[in-house]
């Protein structure tokens, strides 16, 4: 076992109480006018913005540090066309038949359905997968610890540094996502785990009035 290598926490800053209120507040109304959004504009976003989101998203602590995501970023139109007949096929199975009323119910406030143009107008789409074991170099597999804890961390960062760049997007999950390994040429021990759609909100883009809980109903303190 070689011993592990420790250095001093470098880059931490602390900052004065006042300060630490103003910066909390600052962050969380920044945070706060983020909204998903499903009517995007087909302008071009630099690519340069979207390799430093990813590169944010990778800083992700991740179990035993296996850093087990994957992130296939899509420009070329004709792979959109075809993630998105994939994922319409998808969705108009979901959609007629295999969702419960239940859950068609909890959708209805977000007005979706098996229509989903976004995936070729946005001029980005981030598939992110999973990995679900590593493979070392003679071909045996490494096992993964946390992947999906992981990789869930890494997708809120991905989407609160698009964000912060000034873009919008949307999470999106069709289901079962298995056909963005196909397309996508992603071997089986990478779970494709979420489609975010990415780049600028249309012009006319409209999102839907819902609130968000307020701290007493999302936390507990003792
Ligand atoms: N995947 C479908 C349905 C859907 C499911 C949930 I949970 C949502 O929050 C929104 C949509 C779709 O993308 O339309």
């Amino acid at each position: 076992m070689p011993k592990p290598r420790f250095i001093p926490l470098p880059d931490y800053r602390e900052y004065d109480p006042d300060e630490m209120r103003r910066r909390a507040a600052a962050f969380r109304a920044d945070v706060a006018r983020r909204r998903t959004v499903r009517d995007f504009s087909d302008r071009p976003v630099p690519r340069e913005i979207i390799e430093q989101c990813l590169l944010a998203a990778g800083t992700a602590p991740s179990g035993a540090n296996m850093q087990p995501w994957r992130f296939v970023v899509v420009a070329d139109p004709q792979t959109r066309k075809q993630i998105r007949e994939g994922a319409e096929k998808e969705e108009l199975e979901f959609y007629r038949d295999r969702a419960p009323a239940e859950w068609l119910r909890a959708l209805e406030p977000l007005g979706t359905d098996e229509h989903k143009p976004f995936l070729e107008t946005a001029p980005y789409l981030i598939a992110i997968f999973a990995e679900s074991y590593g493979i070392a170099p003679d071909g045996s597999k490494i096992k993964r610890y946390y992947s999906q804890e992981s990789v869930g961390i890494a997708c809120g960062i991905l989407i609160t540094a698009l964000h912060h760049s000034g873009l919008v997007s949307l999470t999106h999950t069709p289901s079962p996502m298995k056909f963005l390994n196909k397309i996508l040429d992603r071997p089986d021990n990478e779970r494709p785990f979420l489609l975010l759609v990415v780049g600028y909100p249309a012009t006319n883009a409209r999102v839907p009035d819902i609130p968000r809980k307020r701290l007493e109903q999302i936390a507990t303190f003792f």
